[in-house]
């Protein structure tokens, strides 16, 4: 199947055609778009904006550094923007978001993550993943709107793939593309060579499987990520008077916006950073970024082996405000000394006053990371109520977190029966 024939064929089934006329009809009005803060949320607001705008239609654009869409803020946005149409990307997508409909009646829900809740009913809803789970991005399902509607250029082309190497969709250093992708990588893959071929550099936070040779795509992509908080959050205004003001994506998804203008080749990491209209602060966010992967990494080599069972060496490290916890760990996962069939590897950063994070990740998901971290975090809420502990995830990643500072023995004896009951 050519792109052109999936984009048909897609566009239809999960109701892209109509949102494509809905955005024709709305031509000089207005609309806000609400965008996760990871590279595939910041990707997916560049794509959209792009179009909005060739369709004239005005955008406010926002990235708000929760995962899910609270009541309260979109409440509070359209009071202050009256708009005619919401979009909400690669957001989730929750049952409870069909009561925003009370709210206002143009939202329109375009993800890729799996449903959680009850199916909606009275929200528009893109996502190719309702049926059965397809592995894609956010991104990707925009590029589709895009070249369903005639606009699918280069930047939109260059932003998908970042979206979708973000989110482990495609991974062109080891030739792992995902199936539903396929019609589209086939088709781009010629044009954008310089970007896609393995390269013997500096390895990524999405080389974990192997170490030896990467992508420019897959360095980009990372520098997106360092740039945007990661969707964790992760900046560096503590650190530098320069920096003091970024405190969400906004940073990062303006300067790629900007690149993506006029998307020229680039030859290495540096030389990417060096297209940035804000360089300077980008190349000091990057070096930090890289200075806290490496501390991390190096303190997460003392993790111990705890326990064996079924088949997984288990392995704890435990510090305090550990940076970039989940992302590092992933990589040194591979590294861990285990000599049965899987590893699971649990990270616990003590956050002062900000709580407790747990991190899980394992090889090939024998012990659940997400039954894991979800008894962990329904143990926490029995102890410290509903609202304070949250957990839950897949085989293979999961987090439990707990926002408030509580007795910091009592929350690590809670997690030890947890493990013994493995
Ligand atoms: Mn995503």
């Amino acid at each position: 199947m050519t792109y052109t024939q999936f984009v048909e064929k897609e566009a239809a089934r999960i109701g892209l055609d109509s949102i494509a006329e809905r955005i024709e009809k709305n031509k000089g009005r207005s609309a806000l778009l609400y965008c996760h803060d990871d590279p595939d949320g910041i990707a997916s607001g560049i794509i959209l904006k792009r179009l909005l705008k060739k369709k004239k239609v005005g955008v406010i654009l926002m990235i708000p550094t929760n995962m899910e869409l609270p009541k309260k803020r979109l409440v509070d946005d359209l009071r202050k923007n009256p708009v005619d149409m919401v979009f909400v990307l690669d957001k989730a997508t929750m049952g409870y978001y069909d009561d925003y409909a009370d709210i206002h009646n143009g939202i329109i829900v375009i993800d890729h993550h799996p449903l959680l809740g009850e199916p909606l009913k009275r929200i528009t809803v893109s996502n190719p993943v309702l049926d059965e789970y397809r592995r894609c991005s956010a991104s990707f399902v925009l590029h589709i709107l895009a070249s369903k509607c005639g606009e699918a250029h280069e930047a939109e082309d260059i932003a998908s793939l970042v979206g979708l190497m973000g989110d482990w969709a495609i991974e062109p250093a080891t030739d792992d593309i995902s199936d539903y992708v396929e019609p589209f990588y086939e088709s781009v893959k010629g044009r954008y060579g310089w970007l896609l071929e393995k390269i013997k550099s500096r390895p990524t936070m999405f080389d974990v499987k192997q170490r030896k040779k990467t992508t420019l795509l897959s360095q980009m992509t990372e520098i997106i990520f360092a740039l945007g908080g990661g969707g964790f959050q992760y900046f560096y205004n503590d650190r530098d008077e320069t920096l003091r003001e970024i405190t969400d994506g906004s940073f990062a998804l303006r300067n790629l916006e900007a690149y993506l203008e006029k998307p020229s080749k680039f030859e290495s990491e540096n030389d990417f950073l060096e297209h940035l209209p804000e360089k300077e602060r980008a190349k000091k966010m990057f070096a930090y970024y890289k200075e806290d992967w490496e501390c991390t990494a190096s303190k997460m080599r003392d993790a111990k082996l705890v326990k064996t069972s079924d088949n997984t060496d288990i392995f704890v490290f435990a510090g305090e405000n550990v940076k970039l916890m989940p992302m590092v760990g992933s990589v040194e996962l591979y590294t861990l000394p285990a000599k049965s069939e899987d590893s699971l590897f649990i990270m616990i950063s003590d956050k002062g006053t900000k709580g407790f994070h747990f991190s899980f990740r394992s090889k090939k998901g024998l012990i659940h990371c997400g039954n894991f971290a979800h008894n962990l975090a329904v143990s926490f809420q029995e102890r410290y109520g509903l609202d304070n502990a949250a957990g839950g995830g897949h085989p293979c990643a999961a987090e439990c977190r707990l926002i408030k500072n509580f007795p910091a023995d009592e929350i690590m004896n809670e997690f030890e029966k947890k493990l013994a009951e493995i």
